[in-house]
């Protein structure tokens, strides 16, 4: 297994590995490059369904998808190229804040990928959060903010009201490496606990386009065969849509995660 850096900001590429064959203390080891490297890469897989959830699961339960899983696998969802108008996933986020309990990280397994373009974008949130002054670090470190799903069910034509929302610290704790990460973005996040709507915009503005900084930022451009898992807790990524309608079809999975502290 031979592992380098894939940008300065954040990830590693895996590569020599078929991820088949991982077993526990080679999983152990995998999770602590996951810990400090936030993505990982392995390029060159081959894997069914099956495949992709077993390794998945050394990291933990799967989250399974109430409606459009692959048929027989009710944790894979298909990321399908649909044309960029039907791509709901084009903005900064980490996956499911609006969940009290969001998946500690998300899995996709690529099939089918554009020879350019239909890149994942991530941002390294504990970076982000260590580069605040002291005096933000104070006041962020005190505020919880509620998440809501209610844009997302109108973008997909369901009942707003239905939709899901929690309550999260505004800087989160990893459970497991300690780091400090900020934990808001554009997409879901609403307003801070006890202050007013208008009154969070303006904080979250600037957290949201600190947040996105080109010095946090890395790119992935995909190649069939790659799998690539990244850490929801520290990360925020983008569905960069730039490949028209060249086809792109990936397996999606996530990992649950716990309540954020
Ligand atoms: O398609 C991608 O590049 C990422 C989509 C996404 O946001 C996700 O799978 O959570
Ligand atoms: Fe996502």
């Amino acid at each position: 297994m031979q592992v380098t850096k894939m940008a300065a900001p954040l990830g590693a590429i895996v590569e020599d590995l078929d991820v088949r064959t991982v077993d526990v203390s080679t999983a152990t080891k995998l999770n602590e490059l996951f810990c400090q490297h936030h993505v990982l890469v392995f390029p060159k897989q081959q894997l069914t369904p099956d495949d992709q959830v077993a390794f998945a699961q050394h990291w933990g339960e799967l989250v399974p998808f109430p409606y459009g899983s692959l048929p027989g696998h009710p944790n894979i969802i298909e990321l399908r190229n649909k044309g960029k108008q039907r791509d709901v996933n084009q903005h900064w986020h980490s996956d499911m804040t609006y969940d009290p309990a969001p998946p500690k990280l998300t899995m996709l397994y690529a099939l089918e990928a554009p020879a350019l373009g239909g890149e994942t974008a991530f941002a390294n949130q504990i970076e982000a959060y260590e580069d605040l002054s002291d005096g933000m670090k104070t006041l962020v470190d005190t505020l919880v903010a509620k998440h809501s799903a209610k844009d997302l069910a109108r973008l997909y034509g369901q009942d707003p009201e239905q939709a899901s929302e929690a309550e999260h610290p505004v800087v989160r704790t990893h459970d497991e490496s300690g780091a400090k990460a900020l934990y808001v973005c554009r997409a879901f996040t609403r307003q801070f606990r006890h202050w007013s709507r208008q009154e969070s915009k303006v904080l979250l503005e600037y957290l949201y386009e600190h947040s996105i900084r080109p010095e946090y930022q890395a790119r992935h451009q995909w190649q069939p065969g790659d799998l690539v898992m990244w850490d929801n807790r520290c990360l925020l990524h983008y569905a960069v849509h730039d490949h028209g309608d060249e086809p792109r079809l990936i397996h999606r999975l996530q990992v649950r995660g716990q309540a954020p502290q």
